[in-house]
Parts: C-alpha cells; sequence; structure tokens
C-alpha cells in the first residue's frame, strides 16, 4: 500500500517524496528540493533538484482540469501517449527528445531528463537569440519522426497499431476548435482580439467565407488523413535549445494526423519571432541580423526538410505502390501544401484565438503590435488560400516578406 495508489494533484512540496518513493534516481539521504517551473497552459511542472550534487529530474504532472481553465477537463491518458511517443521518438530520431525515467499511469505523472543547458525556444526568441543549427536539427527531427511513421516505410498493420495506440480525442477536439474553427465563427465568445484591428479581423476572418471553406477542408483532412504520428503542438515552447544542440519535448497532442501539422507549427511559430523582433529590437543593426536570421532559417527548414525528405524516402520506402514514378513528388507536394496551410492557422489562431503567444502580446506600442498582427493574417490567409504554390523554402519567405511590404 503506498499512498501513490490512487490520483491526486500532487502540491509541490510533495514531489520530491514522490521521486525518492518512485526511482532510485537520488540517494536516499540527500536533501531535495522542488520548484513549480511549468508555464504551459495544461499541465503542472516541477524541477527536483539535489542539493549536494546540483543533479536535477523533472516531473510532469497531468491535471484533470486545464491550468488555462477549470471549466475545460481532459482525460489524463494524455500522459501516456506523452510518454510512448518521446519513446518512439527517442528511437526514430536519437539525442532529439528528452529520455523518460518513468511513467506512472496512476499518478499521471512523467518523471523525465531535466535539459539542462538548453533554453525554452520561445523566451529565448524573445530574448533576440539566434541558433545557428536549429534548421539542420529541426529537419531532421521532423523527416524522421514523420516519414518514419507512415504508410510509405512502416508495416501497414503496425502502423494501424499505433494510429490506436495515439487516438487522443481530448486534445483534438481542443485543435478542431482553437486551430480550424474560432479563429473564423467565435462560437465559444473566447477569442481575444488585440481592439486595434477588431475591424480587420471581422473583415479579413470573421467575413471570409472563401477562407472559411478553406480552412474547413484542413480541418476535415486533420481528423481524418492518419498519416504519420504527429507531436501535434510543435511550437517554440515546445522545444528546448542551445547554440549546438535542440531538444523537442511535450508532445501530449500527439495523434496521427497530415505530418505538415507539426512543420507548419515551426515555420509560423517562428514568423512570430521575426514579428517580436522586428517591433521590438530598437538597434537597426541587431533587428536586422536577428530578423535575417529568422527568414534564414525558416528557408533552410523547408528546403532541408525536402532533401532529407527525399533521401530518406528513397532508403526507407517499403510500400510498393509508393516506389511509382512521380509517387515522391506528388507525395511530397501535399506534406509542403499542408505545411503552408498549418503555418497559416497556427498564425491566425495564436492571434485571434483563445490560446495567444507572448511574441505578439508582448509587444508594448500599440501600433506596432497592430502592424505585426495584420502582416500575420495577412501572409497566414496567402498560405491557407495558395496553399498549393508553397513549393520550397522561397516560397514560403518570399510570401512572407510581401505580408511584411504591405504594411
Ligand atoms: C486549451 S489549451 C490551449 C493551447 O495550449 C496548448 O499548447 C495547445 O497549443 C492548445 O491549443
Ligand atoms: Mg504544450
Amino acid at each position: 500500500m503506498s499512498r501513490y495508489d490512487n490520483y491526486f494533484l500532487m502540491k509541490t512540496q510533495e514531489v520530491a517524496d514522490y521521486v525518492q518513493e518512485k526511482l532510485s534516481f537520488f540517494p536516499e539521504d540527500h536533501e531535495l528540493v522542488c520548484s513549480e517551473i511549468g508555464d504551459g497552459n495544461l499541465n503542472y511542472v516541477f524541477r527536483v533538484k539535489d542539493t549536494q550534487t546540483g543533479k536535477t529530474i523533472i516531473v510532469k504532472q497531468a491535471g484533470e482540469s486545464l491550468r488555462i481553465s477549470e471549466e475545460m477537463k481532459l482525460s489524463t491518458d494524455r500522459g501516456r501517449i506523452e510518454a510512448e511517443i518521446l519513446g518512439l521518438q527517442g528511437k526514430l530520431a536519437p539525442g532529439l527528445v528528452p529520455e523518460v525515467y518513468l511513467y506512472d499511469s496512476v499518478m499521471c505523472c512523467m518523471l523525465m531528463q531535466d535539459m539542462t543547458g538548453h533554453y525554452m525556444m520561445r523566451s529565448a526568441l524573445l530574448d533576440h537569440k539566434t541558433f545557428p543549427k536549429f534548421a539542420d536539427h529541426i529537419s531532421t527531427f521532423l523527416v524522421n519522426s514523420l516519414l518514419k511513421t507512415t504508410d510509405v516505410v512502416m508495416d501497414h498493420k503496425d502502423k494501424k497499431e499505433n494510429v490506436k495506440k495515439f487516438i487522443n480525442p481530448d486534445l483534438c477536439e481542443i485543435s478542431e476548435n482553437l486551430v480550424f474553427s474560432e479563429p473564423f465563427i467565435d462560437y465559444n465568445n473566447r477569442n481575444n482580439v488585440f481592439a486595434p484591428i477588431a475591424d480587420f479581423v471581422e473583415k479579413e476572418l470573421y467575413n471570409d467565407k472563401a477562407l472559411h471553406l478553406e480552412a474547413a477542408k484542413c480541418k476535415f483532412s486533420f481528423m481524418n488523413n492518419a498519416q504519420s504520428l504527429v507531436h501535434g503542438d510543435l511550437h517554440t515552447g515546445s522545444i528546448f535549445i542551445n547554440e549546438e544542440h535542440t531538444y523537442v519535448f511535450d508532445p501530449e497532442f500527439a495523434f496521427y494526423g497530415p505530418m505538415g501539422y507539426d512543420i507548419g507549427n515551426v515555420i509560423g511559430n517562428m514568423f512570430f519571432a521575426w514579428c517580436n523582433g522586428d517591433a521590438v529590437i530598437e538597434d537597426e543593426a541587431k533587428k536586422a541580423e536577428f530578423c535575417s536570421w529568422v527568414i534564414e532559417t525558416n528557408k533552410n527548414i523547408i528546403d532541408m526538410f525536402i532533401e532529407k525528405f527525399k533521401a530518406c524516402f528513397n532508403e526507407s520506402v517499403t510500400d510498393t505502390m509508393a516506389k511509382s514514378e512521380g509517387f515522391l513528388d506528388w507525395y511530397l507536394g501535399t506534406v509542403l501544401a499542408d505545411t503552408a496551410a498549418i503555418a497559416g492557422l497556427e498564425m491566425i489562431r495564436r492571434t485571434v484565438g483563445m490560446a495567444n503567444v507572448k511574441d505578439l502580446t508582448t509587444i508594448a506600442d500599440e501600433a506596432k503590435r497592430a502592424r505585426a498582427e495584420k502582416i500575420v493574417i495577412t501572409f497566414a490567409k496567402n498560405a491557407v488560400m495558395n496553399r498549393e504554390s508553397f513549393v520550397n523554402g522561397d516560397a514560403f519567405v518570399n510570401a512572407f516578406m510581401d505580408a511584411v511590404n504591405k504594411f
């Protein structure tokens, strides 16, 4: 009989004892301290530290309701999904995800590696730090975790087992509402629209029926195209990074969906970093350096993804029909179109929806923030409406700069 035989939400001061009971990670007689470090919308994240050695571990516990909203209840099964996908991604993309030491399905707790020496990427980008190896690292992660979990590569029955294992209805429902629906029709009355651009949003998002139709098509692709095991929430807050290394974490939204969902999330969130840098950095040379790095990085992410995707496809394809001449180019074209559409939809929802990004909300100057948000919405609409023309890195960054030049 243990006090952890039934689920309860732990308080910070209870977490160190929990770790000692569950793992032999720290010596029994060492003094441990614990702090709550999570700033996400859903879970409680604690760091436990050995005061003698400085060694640390992370404990992530899923609550039954969300941190961002008490009324929103969610299955705690998301913790299992997260622990399982991290194990799988660790095999497919070694070194690019943190190690999971234990998943406790009763307490819905994951004990995992502390990614010390790394910054949370969104915060680092808000400090306008640059990471020269990011495009290389993230394109490797995307190709390996996405292409290698498709029917192109996997045995089809094994892949279907994966689809079952990673069915994630509650978290998918959040995205179906927040990404694909509410930014266009605010039926839950919880959009956060920045008042100075309310008229712009009304005209460009709420009243644009052609846009609604394309968003609807993307929503049904999200719900029905079980293409790859996607991370499901790959924004810059789900990445820990330094100059040399990148970790992707927090895949609790994982499910089998279109792989462009992950790639588009990365691209869209990088463009947010550009918007922040452009609006906030005062020194013109520094601004140019940071903003050009973001643009170059997004171009490289797409181009490296294409190159690595083709190489991986040719090396790993197993499906007989997928080896048909022309299939690879057709398939990749659909992935890039999905990527463009998702970059656009993610950018729209993080601007006017319920869950906003600090990259925009911390721009203190109202006029600069309004300009940034109009740039975002203008690029995003183009990316959704004309997604098939986004065929390489240049297409993405040129379209973004076209939007910038309009305001
Ligand atoms: C109600 S949860 C809001 C958002 O936070 C997560 O990070 C996901 O992006 C979700 O859409
Ligand atoms: Mg998250």
